[in-house]
């Protein structure tokens, strides 16, 4: 039973029926929503996460290195990097009161975190002024004394003030309730690392040598064309996206500032290429971007990092998908990543199988905070055209 979840406006399980495609609660006014912060526990104080200082940004990834998100197995922990987190949460738009700690009164120590960003997000033909909230984390000593859903209701106070009444998260976890819900993908750039470590298994009767065979790569790209994004590719790459985007029943919508922001290229961060048309220099007409998210390898005495790219946004008009995602591969492996992981949402079925991407044990689910679908419905992978770090 969702003590919490039953009394938020989310759809429930047992929805259905002929209700409409829209808000959950009734609109209110600003200036009807609570002013005082939500009350913690006596020893707790809230705190504003400003990731423009070095020692918070430090603060926040050591809390989330030790207490984030683990497999099923607690093998491994999402590791983001410092700099990954202040390329996620100092995004065009943030806003500094979005990124909210939980300290111990007495010690100063950061014991808890949520955050929010904003993102016009378009669910069938609405598009929505939203936020996207990510990195929810309570320290591991302070579990199950209900602290997150003071998180969640706090962070939704604050939303509400500026005047946004909608959210969409994702979580490996099962709550009321999915709109769409996905796979993870797997393809091996580094076998044998990936089986010293307990992340893949070698396959029956196959040896070693067979396995690293198997998965390599080729030492360059196959796509004429295909380079690192410049700013400059702004404008063009604003206007592929939005179109491209426009496939999917859940979908961002980008300003040129976003585009500018997400599609960059920071080391160890994000990766963003795209193709100049060979035939009319300074046309774009692809793209492929993955991001940098390496895990905690928990309890191995010769590796303790295992270092993942994860498929961002693409958009394959003049050559197949599957050449430019194999082309991203090509430079992850190039640049020393052990995995490359995907989800099976936009058309990413369409690559899986002939890359050798194996399906993971894990599930994303894909929710939205006070909007429903009509008649209480989920989405397939394929109608998701979103993603989240
Ligand atoms: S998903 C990753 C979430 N983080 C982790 O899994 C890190 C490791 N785990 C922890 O830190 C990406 C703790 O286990 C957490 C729960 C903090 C997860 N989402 O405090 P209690 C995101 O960040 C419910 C939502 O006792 P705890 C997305 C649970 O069902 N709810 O548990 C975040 C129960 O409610 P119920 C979750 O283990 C989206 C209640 O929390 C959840 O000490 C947030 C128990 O609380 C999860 N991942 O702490 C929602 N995990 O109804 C945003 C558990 O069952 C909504 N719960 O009684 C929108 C807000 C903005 C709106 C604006 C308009
Ligand atoms: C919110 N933005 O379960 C994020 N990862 O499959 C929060 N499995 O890495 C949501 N258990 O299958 C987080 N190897 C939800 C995901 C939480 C992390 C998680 C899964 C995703 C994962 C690996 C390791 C499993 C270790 C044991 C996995 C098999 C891969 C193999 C590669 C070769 C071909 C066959 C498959």
């Amino acid at each position: 039973k969702y003590v919490f979840w039953e009394t938020q406006p989310v759809t429930q399980f047992n929805e259905g029926g002929e209700i409409e495609e829209g808000p959950i609660a009734a609109p209110r006014a600003v200036d009807d929503v609570q002013a005082q912060p939500y009350c913690l526990p006596d020893s707790f104080e809230w705190c504003v996460c400003n990731l423009n200082e070095d020692a918070v940004v430090q603060e926040v990834y050591e809390l989330l290195s030790n207490n984030y998100v683990e497999d099923d197995d607690n093998m491994f922990r999402f590791k983001y990097s410092a700099s990954f987190l202040k390329w996620c949460l100092l995004c065009p738009g943030h806003r500094l009161e979005w990124l909210i700690g939980v300290r111990v009164k007495a010690s100063r120590k950061l014991v808890g975190f949520i955050s929010a960003i904003p993102a016009n997000i378009r669910v069938n033909t609405k598009t929505v002024a939203m936020v996207e909230i990510n990195f929810l984390c309570v320290h591991k000593k302070l579990r199950a004394k209900r602290l997150a859903p003071v998180l969640i209701k706090e962070i939704t106070r604050r939303v509400n003030k500026c005047d946004i009444w909608q959210a969409a998260y994702t979580a490996g976890v099962l709550l009321p309730k999915p709109v769409a819900t996905c796979r993870y993908y797997h393809r091996s750039l580094n076998p044998r690392k990936l089986i010293d470590v307990g992340f893949s298994r070698l396959a029956p009767r196959m040896t070693m040598a067979r396995t690293i065979k198997l998965f390599k790569l080729p030492g360059t790209t196959a796509t004429p064309g295909l380079r690192e994004c410049r700013q400059d590719d702004t404008p063009q790459l604003v206007e592929l996206l939005n179109a491209h985007l426009g496939l999917y029943k859940l979908a961002p919508m980008f300003t040129p500032a976003e585009v500018t922001h997400w599609f960059q290229n920071i080391d160890g961060v994000i990766n963003t290429f795209v193709v100049e048309s060979p035939d009319a220099p300074g046309r774009v007409t692809d793209m492929v971007s993955f991001y940098t998210l390496p895990s905690s390898i928990l309890g191995h005495p010769q590796h303790t990092e295992l270092k993942a790219a994860y498929l961002y946004y693409t958009i394959a008009l003049s050559v197949p998908l599957r050449q430019l995602v194999s082309d991203a591969m090509v430079l992850a492996a190039a640049r020393g990543y052990d995995v490359f992981n995907a989800l099976d949402l936009m058309q990413n079925e369409s690559f899986l199988r002939d890359l050798k991407f194996g399906q993971g044990d894990g599930q994303l689910h894909y929710y939205l905070f006070n909007w429903r679908l009509a008649g209480g419905c989920s989405m397939a992978p394929q109608d998701v055209g979103l993603v989240l770090m």
